[in-house]
């Protein structure tokens, strides 16, 4: 275990259940947001009603974790050996406790990861027990269910415990899965599209580079690199995006870390959200062998507009959130432009950047027409031959799956309680507007139809 992230986490939760105690005593009827029937009918976009100490995604400066932008994050994480990145058990140890690791703290954690990363056999027999053609997002959600075996917490509950000692179960079961994240990533790679021999991790290896190991890619050390990159940029978006979201809620019922990851990863593989990498490198791909290479950008153009006047959408670009270029999209850029920048599907990325956020604006409905982390992405792994684009989401599912652990174990750990939010039907908001209304038109229901 990892003594001293545990004994900071236990520190900090107790500063902040005071913290929240004191607000809710003196301030509990202070407004935070208002609703209004528009934002219901549109995603709830724009209410804040979450409140996620993790991380926040700035709409003009994109996303803070734990208050610092990413290339604050890249500057104060403590880096592997020969390394310009981050060691992801150091990510791990701010996210959870929010404090910025030493060296030596980010490699407890990452020495705690290596102590748990043997997956039980019957988790690999129920990957090998799916057809070939299996989405590898059905397989991570599935190998991250069957784990649910060991879920110390549930074990615990059900023989008795109370709510100050649920956050610390929920951290050993965190700790128990992140550690295996690269292997069954890993495992789900080579088995669907290489020999499907399991390769064990390598003792001396950080977990980012221990996935590169276990694909057997470990010999390029920029590979490493983007891997490391990659790993601590996608781990964390605030409370609000999809994956986060959903977890919480089912989280929420003390359904334990497995059934609340795999619910997590269950949303995160639409293609709204973090499918669109794998769909915007198709996508790329596609307007390669279109034109037979590079296109202008008039070629480019016509044919974004072309798309668009069919009513399809251009993945990697737009956010709910966001209002400007994603910062994940710049640091992955950096990386291209630092060892490869003539690769042909990077250029296109960088054409398509100069194109569409233009074409985007012109249409005077999309909030953002600017690139989000998923339109570039899948072009830099494309770039080191990993050339199967459904197995993407995976690699953004285990990343995120650190920040989704960390805000769970904060929920646990402060006494959140079931999330469950009041409906009402259509039928109801009409007479509630009827009511607030005398001018307001009979309800729609029994309304003549147009
Ligand atoms: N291409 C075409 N139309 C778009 C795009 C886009 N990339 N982005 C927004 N729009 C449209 C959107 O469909 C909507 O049209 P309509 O009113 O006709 O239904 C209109 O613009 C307004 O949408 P917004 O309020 O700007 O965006 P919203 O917050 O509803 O949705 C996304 C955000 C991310 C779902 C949307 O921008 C999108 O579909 N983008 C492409 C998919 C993508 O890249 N997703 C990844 C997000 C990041 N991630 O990793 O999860
Ligand atoms: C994410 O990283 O989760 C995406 O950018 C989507 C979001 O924040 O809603």
């Amino acid at each position: 275990m990892s003594h001293r992230m545990k004994e900071r986490l236990a520190y900090h939760l107790n500063e902040q259940r005071q913290r929240i105690e004191y607000l809710k005593k003196h301030y509990g009827q202070f407004k935070v947001s208002e609703v209004t029937l528009d934002q219901i009918f549109n995603g709830i976009r724009g209410v804040t009603l979450l409140i996620t100490d993790t991380s926040y995604v700035d709409p003009h400066q994109g996303i803070r974790i734990r208050d610092f932008t990413i290339p604050e994050l890249l500057r104060v994480l403590p880096k592997a050996p020969d390394s310009a990145f981050p060691l992801a058990g150091g990510l791990y140890y701010l996210l959870m406790t929010g404090e910025v690791p030493d060296e030596a703290e980010a490699w407890e954690v990452e020495a705690t990861w290596k102590e748990r990363m043997t997956v039980p056999e019957h988790v690999f027999r129920v990957i090998d027990a799916m057809p070939r053609e299996t989405h590898p997002m059905t397989l991570l959600s599935q190998a991250i269910l069957a784990l649910q075996t060991e879920s110390i917490f549930a074990k615990r509950y059900e023989e008795g415990i109370s709510k100050p000692a649920f956050w610390g179960y929920y951290l050993e079961d965190s700790l128990n899965l992140t550690a295996k994240l690269p292997v069954l990533a890993a495992y789900i790679y080579n088995r669907k599209y290489r020999h499907g021999a399991y390769i064990p991790p390598h003792p001396d290896l950080d977990w980012s580079a221990n996935f590169a190991y276990m694909i057997e890619r470990s010999d390029d050390p920029i590979f490493v690199e983007l891997m490391r990159l990659y790993f601590v940029l996608h781990s964390d978006h605030e409370g609000g995006n999809v994956t986060a979201y959903s977890a919480n809620v089912v989280s929420s019922s003390l359904a334990d870390i497995y059934f609340t990851a795999s619910a997590g990863i269950n949303g995160l593989a639409g293609p709204l959200h973090g499918l669109a990498n794998q769909e915007c490198t198709r996508w790329l791909l596609k307007v390669l062998h279109h034109f037979g290479g590079l296109p202008s950008e008039e070629q480019l153009e016509d044919y974004v507009r072309e798309q668009l006047d069919k009513g399809m959408t251009i993945p990697g670009y737009g956010h709910a959130v966001l209002r400007t270029v994603d910062p994940r999209f710049t640091a992955l850029a950096n990386l291209a432009e630092t060892y490869f920048p003539q690769d042909q599907l990077y250029r296109l990325v960088k054409r398509v950047y100069a194109v569409v956020p233009r074409v985007l604006s012109s249409l005077g409905k999309v909030k953002n027409p600017w690139p989000n982390v998923d339109a570039i992405s899948g072009a830099l792994l494309y770039h080191f031959g990993l050339r199967q684009l459904d197995f993407y989401t995976v690699l953004f599912g285990i990343s995120r799956m650190l920040g989704v652990t960390a805000q769970t174990v904060w929920s646990r750990g402060l006494y959140k309680p079931l999330e469950r939010p009041k409906s009402i039907t259509s039928q109801m908001l009409e007479a509630m507007i009827a009511q607030a209304d005398e001018t307001a038109p009979a309800p729609l229901a029994s309304a003549p139809v147009a």
